[in-house]
């Protein structure tokens, strides 16, 4: 948008007025945030009611992303950047004394969502605004998100993040667009005389879902998409209720949006997560089938309008729920209802993981949900019947919804649905291969793949302004919407002023990052050591242990031979755990007992530091990223479905040491085999382990000298305050099979170190892989991923940019 610095800061001190009735001296940071917040609205306010007023006149085909989690980083800058002001705003509050950064700082992080799965949603939304992809987010405004994590001892601790608390400058309450969504209560069904059945309801329990709508903006496109998250209240009483069971009812109610599950693998079996799911399903089902129906289209052609896209299981219950309305309320017979609800929905599988796959107890949903059970019921009973005239019973029982007493929401989702796609290249193929090979016999053509991506303009424009600068002056700034163009930076590989330019971005960036650390920890690190990354949720299988064990194994090479060549190393760990992991939280003891250790040996100088941050998060990765030398995706090959922190890395210039899991094999072919550092298993060779059974951890432990000191360490004392965690850890790696083959791949992986090691050493070698990992990052913005989505998936228009 066109805005002087002149009429900014004019704007700026009239609202400070208006909403706080201050003056800008008496005003401090949080009253000026808040303004800055109201003032950015007023800017976007025109063009989100045109947006819509637009989508709706041209009768554009709509896309809603419905997902059980939006984790979207504060939004200040990422708002200001989009709108194209924020450079006029910086110089506007700076001629008022102000410091954006320290405005930036009073907004909280919404940590609405877990991991990865919460913030693809989140460039999602980003990129699909600024590719003009007429699309919204549909989710769940918690009221407490992630929880803070905080180490006591070492330990985790869980802390409640109360993100709402100072209220949110970004969301609008929308009251006239609320709706009911019922649970619980006695169904019957009576025949109309009019050819369908009519549900009547007995008993049950009318939740008001209240929706509160969001910005996103697109970048310089003058779009405004929507993001819309309910939240669960009272319905208005009548003056019968009686006040106890008013209160009681409320706590009830409430509790649905109250706060989000914090587990990003295993997904739990609580009443109260399925009354999330269908909660927000049913809320975002029947406002998009209300808002369609203003168009007066008729019902019939709801596919051509709506594509209703489901972020993982968890959302999965949009496929009985559509079924529902288009049968009870607008009196579809089954075939056509079930046509248009296949057309409409479509799926997208995050894992592989069975214990992260979504299987409800069919009593559990028969009392939650009566009528949506009976069409789940009726949904099965036609697939066996009918794709039992097509294929053997055994594939089809193997398929089927309903097994065991159990509703088998994958299933659902696929069976419901025209299009099922996983997150990278090799994920796409174990699923057709393996996971869901049945499937793929019966619907070989709903597979397709779509590798994840991340938006470059919070990743690299925003999270990393010295680089963009540089990147700008090199090849100016198209980048931002047509990432590959960052492929021109290969010209300059063999540019030595420019590689120079790069390290000195690179040890900015470090240097602003030790600091943070020293403030924050109390812990000085050396900005000429390697910077060296693993962050991401804690779990067996990212293996953070495999990183640990090689990180004791340098410590005891530097005990042993303090003259021992090794180029000085940071290790950055940040993590949360699931709060009922034992297992990822006995890791995080021991990585910060191990910490402990060695960042207070006085034998080992500077060499070694281990750095584990509290509380990791997007604003932390943000600080993180930028100042990453070496990025560690170590994942056991096959397990990881993407990774997307992989691409954020790289995008910022860190050289990724990789398993060929996930999207790592697609950044291989990308930078080339000399531009990433692979190592371990690969995942033929995992499955064939599985196969025959032929690993035995022991042997590691018996035969490998290292390794034995390193695991010995575990229960030897050598590792104060975490005896218990020591050797649980051992135990689980020597005695109880090593599920994740991190003795396997010990040697291969310290190997590889080496070659880092070696190959930083000579910084120009190290730049010419950074600035090659920069420039092959673009393939990896989710403005192409969206893209795809888009024409392959949704069938609706975007603004496609080349690649
Ligand atoms: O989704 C992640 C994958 O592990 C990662 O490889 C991929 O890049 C990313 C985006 O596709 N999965 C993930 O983050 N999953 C969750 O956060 C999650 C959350 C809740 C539940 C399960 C998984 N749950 O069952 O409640």
């Amino acid at each position: 948008m066109d805005l002087s610095k002149r009429k900014f800061k004019e704007d700026f001190k009239k609202m400070l007025t208006e909403v706080y009735s201050m003056g800008l001296k008496e005003s401090e940071a949080t009253e000026q945030f808040f303004t800055l917040g109201n003032l950015i609205r007023s800017y976007v306010a025109k063009n989100w009611s045109r947006t819509n007023q637009a989508y709706i006149e041209k009768g554009k085909k709509q896309v809603y992303y419905f997902s059980m989690e939006f984790l979207l980083g504060r939004m200040l800058k990422s708002n200001l950047l989009n709108l194209g002001i924020l450079e006029t705003v910086r110089d506007g509050l700076s001629d008022l004394g102000i410091d954006l950064e320290a405005l930036v700082q009073i907004e909280p992080d919404p940590g609405l969502g877990n991991g990865g799965l919460g913030r693809l949603a989140a460039c999602f939304i980003d990129s699909m605004a600024t590719s003009e992809i007429p699309a919204h987010g549909n989710g769940i405004r918690y009221k407490y998100g992630l929880f803070k994590q905080k180490f006591v001892n070492g330990y985790q601790v869980e802390l409640p993040e109360n993100w709402l608390q100072n209220g949110n400058v970004w969301e609008t309450r929308k009251m006239h667009a609320a709706v009911t969504v019922r649970f619980y209560g006695h169904v019957w069904l009576e025949h109309s005389g009019k050819g369908y059945l009519v549900p009547h309801y007995e008993d049950a329990q009318e939740v008001l879902a209240v929706p509160y709508d969001s910005a996103v903006i697109g970048f310089n496109n003058e779009i405004v998409n929507t993001l819309r998250l309910w939240s669960a209240e009272v319905p208005p009483q009548d003056e019968s209720t009686d006040y106890w069971s008013f209160i009681h009812q409320r706590n009830e109610i409430e509790s649905i949006s109250e706060v989000l599950y914090p587990d990003d693998s295993n997904y739990e079996g609580r009443l109260l997560r399925l009354k999330q799911e269908y909660f927000f399903v049913s809320a975002g089902v029947q406002s998009i089938i209300r808002h369609y129906k203003k168009m007066h289209l008729g019902i019939e052609h709801l596919a051509e309008k709506v594509a209703i896209h489901i972020n993982d299981t968890h959302p999965a219950l949009c496929i009985p729920e559509l079924m529902r309305i288009l049968l009870d309320e607008e009196h579809m017979d089954w075939e056509h209802a079930w046509h248009l609800t296949i057309n409409t929905m479509s799926y997208t599988n995050h894992t592989i993981m069975t214990e992260a796959m979504e299987k409800w107890p069919i009593e559990m949903i028969q009392t939650l949900l009566p009528r949506i059970v009976q069409i789940i019921c009726e949904i099965d009973r036609r697939y066996v019947m009918e794709m039992g005239r097509l294929f053997d019973t055994d594939l089809i029982q193997s398929t089927r919804i309903v097994e065991g007493g159990h509703v088998r929401m994958a299933h659902m989702a696929i069976i419901g649905s025209h299009s099922i796609n996983g997150v990278a290249q090799l994920h796409t193929n174990i699923l057709k291969e393996k996971v869901l090979h049945p499937f793929y016999l019966i619907y070989p053509s709903k597979f397709n793949n779509k590798t994840n991506g991340i938006t470059q303009r919070r990743w690299l424009m925003l999270a990393n302004e010295p680089l963009r600068h540089l990147i700008d002056r090199k090849i100016g700034n198209e980048w931002a919407t047509m990432p590959t163009e960052l492929k021109m930076l290969k010209a300059f590989r063999e540019d030595k002023r420019t590689l120079q330019e790069l390290a000195e971005v690179k040890r900015q960036n470090k240097v602003r990052f030790a600091r943070f650390v020293e403030e924050s920890m109390g812990l000085e690190i050396n900005p000429e050591a390697i910077f060296d990354v693993q962050i991401k949720r804690l779990h067996a299988y990212k293996r953070q242990l495999l990183n640990l064990l090689h990180i004791l194994s340098l410590y005891f090479k530097l005990k042993e031979h303090p003259e021992a060549d090794l180029h000085p190393r940071v290790f950055i760990f940040g993590a949360k755990a699931a709060p009922s992991y034992t297992y990822a939280k006995q890791i995080i003891k021991l990585i910060n007992s191990v910490a402990e250790l060695i960042n207070h040996d006085p034998d080992i100088h500077d060499k070694l530091k281990l750095v584990f941050v509290e509380n990791y998060g997007v604003s932390l990765a943000e600080r993180i990223i930028p100042a990453a030398d070496v990025s560690e995706q170590i994942s056991l090959a096959s397990k990881e479905a993407s990774g997307t922190s992989n691409m954020k890395l790289m995008l910022n210039g860190a050289v990724t040491l990789a398993t060929l899991d996930g999207a790592n094999v697609e950044i291989r072919e990308h930078v080339g085999e000399d531009n990433i550092v692979l190592f371990g298993l690969r995942t033929d060779e995992v499955y064939h382990y599985y196969k025959d059974g032929t690993y035995h951890a022991h042997d590691y432990y018996e035969k490998n000298q290292v390794l034995h000191r390193v695991l010995n360490a575990l229960i030897d004392g050598t590792i104060p305050g975490a005896e218990a965690e020591g050797y649980a850890i051992f135990d689980s790696l020597v005695r109880y099979g090593d599920e994740y083959f991190v003795l396997r791949d010990f040697d291969d992986y310290a190997a590889a170190q080496e070659r880092i090691d070696r190959l930083y050493r000579d910084s120009l070698i190290w730049q010419k892989m950074a600035l090659i990992n920069i420039a092959s990052a673009g393939i990896f913005s989710s403005d192409y991923t969206v893209q795809q989505y888009a024409s392959q998936i949704w069938d609706v228009s975007s603004k496609v940019h080349r690649i």
